[in-house]
C-alpha cells in the first residue's frame, strides 16, 4: 500500500483544498492529512481560524479521498510522521516549493500547483464584500 501525507489548516474548506487532496490521493492508495491545531495555528502560524480544529478535522475526514486525519501540532513533526506512518510520498502545494526537501531521503517529496484564484483569505473577503 502506497501511503501519502499532506499538511494544512483547511479553514473555510474550499475547492483549492479539495483539489490538493484529490491529486495527493492519486499519488498513492492511502492518504493521511495532518490538520493544524488551533494552538499551532495561533502560536506558530499566527493564523486565527474561523473553524475550530475539531470542525476542520471533521470536514477533512469526511472527504472521500482522505483515509486518516492526524493533528499537526508543530513544524518539526513531519519527519517522525513520515517514519511512524511509513509514508512513501509527502505532498504540499507549490507555495511551499523546496521547504520540505529535507524529507527527500525518507520519502518522495512532491509539490503540486496551487489552484488559482481561491484561498481562505479570499473566501473571507468575498463573503465580507458580497453579503
Ligand atoms: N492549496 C492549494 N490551492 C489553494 C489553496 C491551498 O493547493 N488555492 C493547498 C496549499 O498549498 C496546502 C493545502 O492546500 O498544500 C492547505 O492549505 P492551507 O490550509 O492554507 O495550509 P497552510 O497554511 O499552507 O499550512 O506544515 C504545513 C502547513 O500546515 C501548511
Amino acid at each position: 500500500m502506497k501511503k501519502v501525507i499532506t499538511y494544512g489548516t483547511f479553514d473555510l474548506f474550499h475547492f483549492g483544498h479539495l483539489e490538493i487532496l484529490r491529486r495527493a490521493k492519486e499519488l498513492g492508495d492511502y492518504l493521511i492529512v495532518a490538520v493544524s491545531t488551533d494552538e499551532f495555528n495561533w502560536d506558530d502560524k499566527e493564523k486565527r481560524c474561523v473553524y475550530s480544529y475539531e470542525e476542520r478535522a471533521a470536514i477533512v475526514a469526511a472527504i472521500d479521498y482522505v483515509d486518516e486525519v492526524i493533528p499537526e501540532t508543530s513544524w518539526e513533526q513531519k519527519e517522525s510522521n513520515v517514519k511512524e506512518h511509513l509514508v512513501d510520498v509527502f505532498v504540499m502545494g507549490d507555495d511551499w516549493e523546496g521547504r520540505f526537501d529535507f524529507l527527500n531521503p525518507l520519502c518522495e517529496v512532491v509539490y503540486l500547483p496551487r489552484t488559482a484564484g481561491i484561498s481562505s483569505t479570499e473566501v473571507k473577503t468575498t463573503v465580507k464584500n458580497r453579503f
